[in-house]
């Protein structure tokens, strides 16, 4: 077994690393007039039409879904054309049952077997079809040729992959500096060509508050037009989200949607001063300082509150979780701190939300399967291990590898500095299970966090995104075996291309040989 590429041959665009590629005789011929073959299922669907419109667009030239009643004729079997791609679901992966995260990454699980005879993809279920897909399409999409017919020949191959971790997201801040419905949609694909499933969207902070709700308008009206440095501001409304949701959906990520409490609340506090004790309303805030805001556990008005925007957002979303933020809340003492934090665990139970909170949470009383996301590795690595060792799941954010919104180095324009620069192999060269002393099963996964400070544009996200994305992609997905910076560095050059054609403006940054 090797990884891609790290064997004299060509690089092939593959990020995250697969674990195990092998490479067969001959190759198969992809061309406009390819057929996508896909058992006649609802979940498949958005699959097979994905695949089937960008390899057209790959190849100049229409390519159709054909979709066979009886699947059972065709599970396991060849394409009946050497052009065509055939999707199988072959449940018989299922049969191996495991818990919850096992069973996920086995749902996640897929193979592609290219040939002489064709292309085949196989998984036990949409999830892992859809990774596969995406695989494929690293492969054939090249940048350049837009238009023209250009069959593509796929090198003979066997891959066989499957995720490390469940968890693989990012978060997006979008409460400093506002990303519009069609920019996170854009970073949504971004998200899928790289195996990630999970956006998580910090929807409220100091500067901004960014999802209109019914129970509070006052929270959008008064604080949807802020931003950091005076900056436009906005908001989503529930359609918006549903958007957002369905796309992410589509391409197997789930939306993890943040409102921050106890503390980074100004944007609340300046909407309704019921929430200040005095009762009038702080001033608005577009600077760029952490820590001041706050809730206060003994105002009436303050758990209605909870209980509103929670159960309101909660009621929102399809998935599963409902983070609650709990960071950086330091002007209050710490019992303060966890009456409120359980206040927003109740609400948010009581949505039926499994919580989700930034790793201070760790300091209260957390419901079992609750996530902790570790970011801060200055403190907390203690409190965050014994919610662990209490039934807590673990979701790492180191910032000193994880925070894509820090600077490549001293000389690039954007971003902070304040947990150090992070380089692209900095961002790489990390081992999850060496972070934390967690029981075995404890850790969920990793999230790359892109706070939005000084993104003021789709350029600004982008720069400090792409590539180092990639890396935590690859983190997230990819086996200690088959990673490797010099590996990572080749295949990265031979993926980034497409990120061009896509017109966004990442960073060839100087370690790698673009
Ligand atoms: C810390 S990380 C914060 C954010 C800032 C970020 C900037 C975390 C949970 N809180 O409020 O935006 O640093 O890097």
């Amino acid at each position: 077994m090797s990884p891609a590429g790290t064997a004299g041959a060509p690089a092939q665009p593959l990020v995250p690393a697969p674990r195990f590629h092998a490479e067969l005789p001959g190759s198969a011929r992809l061309a406009a007039g390819s057929a996508v073959v896909a058992p006649d299922l609802p979940a498949v669907e958005p699959v097979a039409r994905r695949l089937a419109e960008r390899l057209g667009r790959a190849l100049g030239g229409p390519v159709g879904v054909h979709r066979p009643r009886d699947d059972s004729r065709w599970a396991g079997r060849r394409p009946q054309r050497p052009a065509d791609i055939q999707l199988v679901l072959d449940s018989g992966h299922r049969a191996a049952q495991a818990p919850s995260d096992a069973t996920q990454r086995l749902d996640e699980s897929f193979s592609l077997t290219c040939d002489e005879r064709g292309v085949v993809l196989s998984a036990a279920s949409p999830a892992g079809l859809r990774h596969a897909t995406t695989t494929l399409l690293a492969l054939v999409e090249r940048p350049g040729g837009r238009g023209r017919p250009r069959p593509v020949d796929v090198p003979g191959m066997r891959i066989e992959d499957a995720p490390r971790f469940a968890w693989r997201g990012l978060m997006l801040d979008v409460a400093r500096h506002f990303l519009d419905v069609p920019t996170v949609l854009d970073v949504l694909e971004v998200m899928a060509d790289l195996k990630l499933n999970r956006l998580h969207l910090h929807l409220s902070d100091d500067q901004g508050w960014r999802l209109r709700l019914t129970s509070r308008p006052r929270l959008t009206e008064v604080s949807g037009a802020t931003a950091v440095g005076g900056d436009p501001g906005g908001f989503y409304t529930a359609d918006d989200l549903h958007t957002i949701e369905a796309a992410a959906a589509d391409l197997g990520i789930v939306l993890v949607p943040e409102i921050d409490t106890p503390g980074h609340v100004n944007a609340a506090t300046h909407a309704y001063g019921e929430l200040v004790p005095g009762g009038s309303p702080t001033e608005e805030y577009t600077g760029i300082d952490v820590g001041f805001s706050r809730l206060h556990a003994d105002l009436p008005a303050t758990a209605p509150f909870l209980d509103d925007v929670l159960g309101e957002v909660g009621g929102l979303v399809d998935g599963p979780w409902l983070h609650l933020g709990g960071d950086e809340a330091l002007e209050m003492d710490r019992a303060e701190y966890t009456r409120l934090v359980a206040l927003a665990l109740r609400a948010a139970t009581a949505a039926g939300k499994v919580p989700v909170g930034w790793q201070e949470i760790a300091h209260a009383e957390l419901p079992p399967g609750a996530v902790v996301q570790y970011w801060d590795e200055r403190t907390g690595a203690q409190q965050v291990a014994a919610a662990a060792r209490a039934g807590a799941r673990v979701v790492l954010s180191p910032a000193s590898r994880t925070y894509l919104d820090l600077k490549y180095d001293a000389d690039f324009p954007l971003g902070l500095d304040w947990a150090g620069h992070v380089p692209l192999r900095r961002a790489y060269e990390w081992e999850p299970s060496e972070v934390l002393d967690l029981p075995a099963d404890a850790l969920l996964g990793v999230e790359a966090c892109l706070w939005t400070e000084t993104v003021r544009s789709r350029e600004d996200l982008a720069a400090l995104l792409l590539p180092r994305l990639a890396a935590v992609a690859e983190v997230a997905w990819s086996v200690p075996a088959v990673r490797g910076w010099d590996g990572f560095a080749a295949r990265l050059a031979a993926f980034a291309p497409r990120w061009t054609a896509a017109g966004l403006a990442w960073t060839r940054t100087p370690d790698v040989a673009w």
